[in-house]
């Protein structure tokens, strides 16, 4: 059993320049610019801390590639791929589609990187050169759409990992677990009428994208059933993910048996993060993490493939990436989370009634995924 670790200089160096949040700056309005929030600093920190902390060394590091044209058209647009291109070839960069989205002088060759360095991992967990893996990857993806950038998001990694999957690796049905704050709408819509992949966004409600990733959206046509949303309220924490886990995510993956389970391994619903007001720890990573690799071992072999999304504090998301890995990799290091203790109360927050009450709506649904062929039969 082993572990693959995708990471690459390049990743660091897409560069999302400097806004006011997420607003343009203005200066004689009174509007500071600032670096803007989707940079290197917690992606390059988490590195440091899985090379300082000896996991490195237990990994099996993959190099990526980038991914060809070819097969970003198996979840993109012509036109999308087209523009992106343009705009990053633009001396000052420009914007993936919704003006949240920035692309840096070159970041089409970093974006390809991004893609490519998960089909990679992918293709060697197919091939059982190792059991699961990691891709450390910027930019994120999962809010980009067929035919569009968006909330930070160019090309969707994840999707283009997943129709590799099924067309060159022999993967017939794919799982997608996505645990970032914000909803996996680019991931949900590309696979929307599609019953070969779920999807499974646990999020804020209504955060970003605004009024999306309610638990009505359900698929449709061929895909009904097959996308799954958990709109936890605003502060929810340990028990209401976990309880979404256990009660949502595993009863799912159960019923679909999934041939690969990817992740969309977004840290920005920890508790210290600046996109969004969800209250998890890296106690609550690591516990989830565990989750999905047994299901993952009992249902496929123990394939499961995470990208990296969101998560913003540079001081924080290292450790629940850390815990996250330990926990992919089956191991622990000697670091310690120094800010266990002071969080340690936050899990022990009991589940609410409103959380509860989204979760149980989401279980109802879980009974629309049919019940796929016996492996025997697949
Ligand atoms: C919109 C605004 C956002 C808000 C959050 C994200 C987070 C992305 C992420 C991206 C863009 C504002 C739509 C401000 O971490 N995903 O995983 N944009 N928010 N104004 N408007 C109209
Ligand atoms: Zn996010």
């Amino acid at each position: 059993m082993s572990t693959g670790y995708v990471f690459h200089p390049e990743y660091l160096w897409h560069d999302t320049g400097t806004s006011a949040g997420l607003l343009p700056a203005h200066p004689t309005a009174g509007i500071q610019p600032a670096v803007h929030i989707e940079n290197p600093e917690a992606k390059r920190r988490a590195h440091e801390l899985i090379h300082a902390s000896g996991l490195l060394a237990e990994l099996v590091v993959i190099e990526p590639r980038r991914a060809t044209v070819t097969e970003l058209l198996r979840a993109h647009t012509g036109e999308h791929v087209q523009h992106i291109k343009a705009q990053s070839e633009l001396r000052g960069g420009g914007d993936a589609g919704d003006g949240f989205s920035p692309v840096g002088h070159g970041s089409y060759d970093i974006a390809r990187l991004a893609a490519g360095g998960l089909i990679e991992l992918v293709t060697a967990v197919a091939q059982g050169d190792i059991t699961n893996g990691y891709a450390l990857t910027r930019p994120p993806g999962h809010h980009a759409t067929a035919d569009s950038g968006m909330g930070f998001c160019l090309f969707n990694s994840i999707a283009i990992a997943a129709r590799h999957a099924q067309a060159e690796l022999g993967l017939a049905r794919i799982a997608v677990v996505d645990w970032d704050a914000h909803h996996g709408n680019g991931t949900q819509s590309i696979f929307y009428t599609d019953p070969t992949v779920l999807t499974i966004s646990l999020h804020q409600a209504g955060c970003f994208p605004p009024d999306s990733g309610w638990t009505h959206e359900n698929g449709a046509g061929d895909g009904l059933g097959y996308a799954l949303n958990v709109p936890l309220p605003p502060g929810s924490g340990h028990a209401a993910y976990l309880h979404a886990m256990t009660e949502v995510v595993l009863p799912a993956l159960d019923r679909f048996a999934p041939d690969l389970i990817l992740l969309a391994n977004g840290f920005d619903a920890g508790v210290f993060d600046p996109m969004a007001r969800q209250m998890l720890t890296s106690a609550s990573y690591r516990e989830m993490t565990g989750l999905l690799v047994d299901a993952a071992g009992q249902l496929c072999h123990g394939r499961l493939v995470a990208a990296h999304e969101g998560g913003y504090s540079p001081f924080y998301t290292p450790y629940c990436v850390l815990a996250f890995l330990e926990e992919l990799a089956g191991t622990t290091t000697h670091v310690i989370d120094p800010l266990a203790t002071v969080v340690a109360g936050y899990a022990a927050e009991p589940i609410t009634p409103q959380q509860q009450a989204v979760i149980n709506e989401a279980t109802q649904l879980v009974a629309g995924i049919r019940t796929a062929a016996s492996p025997a039969t697949r």
